[in-house]
């Protein structure tokens, strides 16, 4: 009798005790999040708990993420911390129910890994960091202090006898001071995250309004024209130009920064810089600008994978600002082999000074097909390279450009064991058909795109199962900086069949067969996708 009893007391008791931690841990979070907003939207508990998990992210894992989660490999991250949350935030409560003082105290330990990881931020803005994880963990302590109170209180409303003994013993609680604390809590913890998004979302007002004052001015050097033939029509081919919205996004952010143009500020400084000096976005704009067709690439893209786009980009010759703060390349006799540019976020990329003095359109980019970068993409300013993987060239968000050497400093994604120097490889990639498609009878259109950016694509040959390579036809190149369209007719014969493709750049290299992993260089290897036709 007695057992049964206690039994279910005990397992409501326990579910309470449990959905208490949840609440305190809800509480914390979005008690945390509105601090967040009141002090830098980066410095919110989530943010930097998954911040540094990115940064602690072994290669490997982190190539698995993109490969499996592709772009919502930051969302998935963000769940699985939430998650995390709150499986500890359900124990907390339960061992709350034995010891009220230290489950409670539990939650100041989350409180303390937060701080710690918002110190550790590359982008940390100091001591007042901190407040967001802490004041989130102290109010979730308070209300789980609070709810663990009521589960344990020791009379029992609604049960008769004001001689009932007062020591009615740990089965007892305070229904109706549960709930009350519990709805209050919830409301109020609602409440304040709502506040907390609203706040961040007009912290990024000032940056929104200068990004839609900009104006962009007419370039010096015009992109030439893409000739028509440039793009070819077949369906499922990717377009020449990638749309904005269209364009790949990598990146370590969890919060996109928002950086206003009347403030931002580029400093060049380091080993070498005879002359250094500090730009204001007006100042670039001031300059001559130049346009550019230019094909960006991925690093973790696999063979065939998405992480590639070309877009038309308005910038500054990154060589004229070098040498304006007296920059020699290498093999003039500067001391400095490597530059390394930084951004608001605290990332770091460094690319081979030789390469960036060496003719190309490497450039600080302030437009993106025809509008101002995107935030995704690096508002107000990001670095480009053409021929060179985005890790070690791409900066978005840029802030700072180092001189120095390879020998002296290590970037972030180097640090984690991907190359200190990584030009882009010969890659050629089937758009249509897709993988695994029912191709009719007849003869069908195989297309796609080949790119060995600086170099140039010179043939691109297509195989069928294991037969002869045949060649492909091009579309007109561009420029060498671009990606070239290729397709080629297939006349199918019944039954499943491999298509496998191949290009060969204009220095004569054919694309290697032999397979690489994305780490540390970039992937490697024949695109082939499997197609039956009827
Ligand atoms: N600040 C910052 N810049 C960055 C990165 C980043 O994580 N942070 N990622 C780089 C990588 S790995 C690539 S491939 C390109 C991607 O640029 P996109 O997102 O505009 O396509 O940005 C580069 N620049
Ligand atoms: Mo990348």
């Amino acid at each position: 009798m007695q057992a049964v009893r206690i039994n279910r007391r005990t397992v409501t008791r326990g579910a309470l005790a449990a959905a208490s931690g949840l609440l305190a841990g809800y509480a914390a979070l979005a008690v945390g999040e509105l601090a967040a907003s009141l002090i830098r939207p980066q410095a919110g508990p989530v943010t930097v708990v998954g911040g540094a998990a990115i940064d602690l992210t072994p290669a490997w894992l982190k190539d698995y993420a993109i490969r499996t989660f592709g772009e919502n490999d930051k969302l998935v991250l963000q769940l699985g911390i939430l998650a995390t949350i709150g499986l500890l935030a359900a124990a907390l409560g339960l061992f709350a129910l034995r010891h009220r003082r230290a489950g409670a105290a539990g939650v100041l330990v989350f409180g303390v890994v937060g701080a710690v990881a918002a110190l550790g931020r590359p982008d940390a803005a100091g001591a007042p960091d901190v407040l967001p994880s802490m004041l989130g963990a102290v109010a979730g302590a308070f209300v789980l202090y609070l709810l663990a109170g009521r589960l344990t209180a020791r009379r029992v409303p609604g049960e008769p006898g004001p001689d009932r003994p007062s020591h009615e013993g740990p089965t007892g609680w305070d229904r109706r001071g549960f709930l009350v604390t519990a709805g209050v809590t919830a409301l109020a913890a609602t409440g304040a995250g709502a506040l907390g998004r609203t706040l961040t979302g007009r912290s990024g007002q000032g940056a929104v309004a200068s990004r839609a004052a900009v104006t962009l001015p007419a370039p010096a050097s015009a992109a030439a024209a893409i000739p028509a033939r440039a793009a070819l029509r077949v369906p499922g081919i990717s377009p020449f130009t990638t749309p904005n919205k269209d364009f790949y996004r990598v990146d370590t952010a969890l919060v996109v920064p928002k950086v206003d143009a009347d403030t931002w500020r580029l400093r060049i400084h380091g080993k070498g810089v005879s002359r250094p000096r500090t730009y204001t976005f007006q100042d670039l704009l001031q300059r001559p600008l130049i346009e550019r067709d230019i094909t960006m690439t991925c690093v973790s893209n696999e063979v065939g994978g998405p992480y590639v786009g070309t877009a038309r980009w308005l910038g500054v010759r990154l060589a004229d600002l070098l040498r304006e703060c007296g920059v020699e390349p290498p093999s003039r006799g500067g001391p400095a082999d490597q530059l390394v540019a930084r951004s608001v976020d605290g990332m770091t990329l460094g690319s081979p000074v030789e390469d960036l003095l060496d003719g190309r359109d490497a450039m600080l980019a302030v437009g993106m097909n025809g509008e101002p970068l995107p935030f995704d993409h690096g508002f107000p300013v990001r670095m480009l390279v053409p021929g060179l993987y985005g890790y070690v060239s791409a900066c978005k968000w840029i802030e700072d450009i180092e001189l120095t050497t390879f020998a002296d400093y290590d970037p972030y994604w180097v640090k984690r064991t991907w190359a200190q120097k990584a030009p882009i490889k010969t890659q050629a990639r089937i758009d249509t058909p897709k993988p695994f498609a029912q191709a009719a009878a007849g003869t069908v259109m195989v297309a796609g795109v080949a790119w060995a950016q600086h170099r140039g694509i010179e043939r691109v040959e297509v195989r069928i199962d294991d037969g002869p390579w045949q060649e492909a036809q091009l579309a007109e190149q561009a420029t060498t900086d671009t990606w070239r369209q290729w397709s080629y007719p297939w006349k199918t014969t019944p039954g499943g069949h491999n298509l496998t493709v191949r290009a060969t750049d204009a220095t004569g290299q054919v694309q290697t067969e032999q397979r690489a992993r994305t780490i540390p260089d970039g992937a490697s290897g024949w695109h082939s996708v499997f197609v039956t036709a009827t």
